[in-house]
């Protein structure tokens, strides 16, 4: 049996990444689930959830990325599950939101071969799209933003900034090029539609083509 596609929606905050996840997921079910990181019902989803909303509960920088990892690892096992039983899997956030918010704190020692040193050996996702904006306050003056920690616009700059060093470190991303698996979406402007056609569109050609039968890894 052919196996399922791992579709990444990726991006900035509020740029509407859950929101496209679940219109992938409805157009694409029963033949699709959704896997959102951080799962914050899991033990170590809690944990994170908790250091997200409570600003004065402290934890090193380290800790919480390893934490945001080994949530990725406990559900990688029915990742592949899922996957091998020929459903597809529509992820909102991954391994590329792990090392970019943790490399825009600018911590010492925790540089580009540290953050991704956790996540190796993960599924590889056969489709990534990136949404990104002109700037952040494009998409800041959404609903919900700011209630969370990382919810500055300072931060979210950072973020931008080491998003794209990701892109080049693991799809060989160099601006204005998407490569056979990376798909950029720039959203300034673009309604909920509009994006999701724009998805849809990828997504379909995708399925047309012949499924793939191994995994790659990070
Ligand atoms: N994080 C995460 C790490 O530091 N390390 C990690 O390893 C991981 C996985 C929480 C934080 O954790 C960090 C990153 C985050 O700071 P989260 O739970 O994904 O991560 O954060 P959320 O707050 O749920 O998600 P976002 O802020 O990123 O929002 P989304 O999913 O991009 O946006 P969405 O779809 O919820 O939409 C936001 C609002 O915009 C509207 C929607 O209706 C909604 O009101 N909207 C649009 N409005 C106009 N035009 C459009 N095209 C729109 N699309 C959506």
């Amino acid at each position: 049996m052919a196996r399922g596609l791992l579709i990444l929606v990726e991006g900035l905050d509020r740029t509407g990444k859950s929101t496209q996840a679940s219109i992938l997921l409805d157009k694409l079910k029963p033949n699709a689930e959704l896997v959102k990181f951080p799962d914050r019902t899991t033990p170590i989803g809690q944990l994170i959830n908790r250091y997200l909303t409570d600003e004065s509960f402290q934890l090193p920088d380290q800790s919480i990325h390893l934490l945001f990892s080994a949530n990725r690892w406990e559900l990688s096992q029915s990742l592949q599950n899922t996957l091998l039983s020929g459903k597809h899997v529509i992820m909102d956030r991954y391994v590329y939101s792990g090392i970019a918010y943790s490399l825009a704190k600018g911590i010492d020692g925790m540089d580009f071969d540290w953050c991704i040193q956790p996540d190796k050996g993960l599924i590889k996702p056969d489709l990534l799209f990136f949404l990104s904006n002109r700037d952040s306050l494009d998409t800041a003056s959404r609903e919900g933003f700011g209630q969370e920690r990382y919810e500055s616009l300072a931060f979210q700059e950072k973020v931008r900034d080491q998003f794209y060093r990701v892109l080049e470190r693991l799809e060989n991303y160099s601006q204005g090029t998407d490569s056979n698996r990376l798909q950029m979406i720039n959203v300034t402007n673009q309604s909920i539609d509009q994006v999701s056609i724009t998805i849809w569109e990828i997504v379909n050609r995708k399925l047309q083509n012949e499924p793939p039968t191994d995994f790659a890894f990070f």
